[in-house]
């Protein structure tokens, strides 16, 4: 009955829920929403944990101390873990051209300190990972930023909280979110691709990894599977957002599955096959068109969009035809290395290879994507 329970891992954040919905075009269409109600709500729909910046919790109580006060008492009521946290870096103006690469350094001085405090907090909470998201580092100007330097402070300031994370003894590791854009013109680390090689520029890569979100790959008109599985290959995917988007265009945020379905049938597949085992977390925003309950619809079809694309996954994977569709495909052969064990270049000269015939061969994809299209749409 594809009901969610805390052994799924799925996670929200509570800017998700708590979004009131304003745009850049409109005021907006729902109350603020007490972080306390939101815990509630979402561990009783099954939710595992929740996630929060450091400004979420005064969404509704301004009283630092008395909002997280509020908040642990109602972790403790209801079991809900916190398995990540996160700075805001980004609403204050103080942040308009950045927090860790604000070409400002007083600014760039205090954004360091901003996060320290609630890495503080989330260390106190047990979260595992650390994510940061840059959305105001970056420029609309080639003019307005001098990239290399920005990268230099971008790793200086990491390296710093990485030391610090250390020094405290805290087991926490850091996770970078690449967006290519919005709300900056560009963004630095756009992409999975440039945040993986960012990270071997600093001091203690192993602490970091990445926290790809669907529909910041898909802005870009790159393929989230194929992100996701080299962050997996290179032990990089320490965290991840879910939600659904429409192609290039700006950043919907949609309910996970409600955009690319076919992009997200095969990412639950690769993820619940390919050894991912932190939590799913889901990065979305309610439509501004919906009402406070129509929020928890909402969140509620993000975890059941989920396991029904799990169902549909592990039925592909064990169906008799699709194994045999594989195999015709040649897919598992990629798994075996190309050259033996001992063998060098010089053997494979060797080899009596006939490269017409091998050119005709065909590889039968096309019936094999058939098959999981029609698992996908439940005819199989
Ligand atoms: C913001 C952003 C998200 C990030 C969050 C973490 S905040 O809502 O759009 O993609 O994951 O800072
Ligand atoms: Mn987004
Ligand atoms: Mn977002
Ligand atoms: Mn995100």
């Amino acid at each position: 009955d594809y009901a969610p329970a805390p052994e799924d891992k799925f996670s929200f954040g509570l800017w998700t829920v708590g979004w009131p919905a304003a745009d850049p075009f409109g005021v907006a269409t729902r109350p603020p929403l007490d972080p306390v109600e939101s815990v509630h709500r979402l561990a009783d729909l099954g939710a595992y944990g929740v996630t929060f910046h450091d400004d979420d919790l005064l969404a509704t109580e301004p009283d630092r101390d008395a909002a997280i006060g509020k908040f642990k008492k109602a972790l403790a009521e209801t079991g809900l873990r916190v398995p990540m946290a996160t700075t805001n870096l980004f609403s204050h103006p103080v942040f308009k051209d950045g927090g860790l690469t604000s070409n400002d350094r007083d600014i760039r001085r205090y954004a360091l300190t901003k996060v320290r405090r609630n890495l503080d907090l989330a260390a106190e909470l047990g979260a595992q990972t650390y994510v940061l998201w840059g959305g105001r580092e970056g420029a609309e100007s080639d003019a307005a930023k001098d990239v290399r330097a920005a990268l230099a402070r971008y790793k200086e300031g990491l390296d710093v909280l990485a030391d610090y994370a250390v020094s405290q003894g805290y087991d926490l590791r850091f996770a970078l979110e690449p967006k290519p854009n919005e709300p900056r013109g560009d963004i630095l680390l756009p992409t999975i691709g440039h945040a993986l090689g960012f990270i071997s520029q600093l001091d203690r890569p192993e602490l970091f990894g990445l926290n790809p979100e669907v529909g910041h790959e898909q802005m870009a008109g790159l393929n989230f599977v194929h992100g996701i599985a080299q962050a997996l290959w290179q032990g990089k995917l320490f965290h991840i957002d879910l939600n659904g988007q429409h192609g290039p265009k700006y950043d919907q945020d949609l309910i996970f599955g409600h955009g690319d379905l076919t992009s997200a049938f095969f990412l639950v597949d690769l993820l619940e096959h390919g050894g991912y085992e932190g939590p799913r977390h889901f990065d979305y925003k309610p439509l501004r068109t919906e009402d406070p309950s129509d929020v928890w619809v909402s969140a509620a079809a993000n975890m059941r969009t989920y396991l029904i694309l799990r169902e549909k996954a592990r039925a592909f994977r064990a169906d008799p035809e699709v194994a045999e569709a594989l195999a015709a495909s040649r897919v598992p052969e990629l798994a075996t290395p190309t050259l033996s064990p001992g063998e060098t270049l010089d053997d494979l000269a060797a080899d009596e290879f006939d490269v017409e015939a091998a050119g005709r061969r065909g590889y039968h994809f096309t019936r094999l994507n058939q098959l999981a299209l029609e698992h996908l749409l439940g005819v199989r």
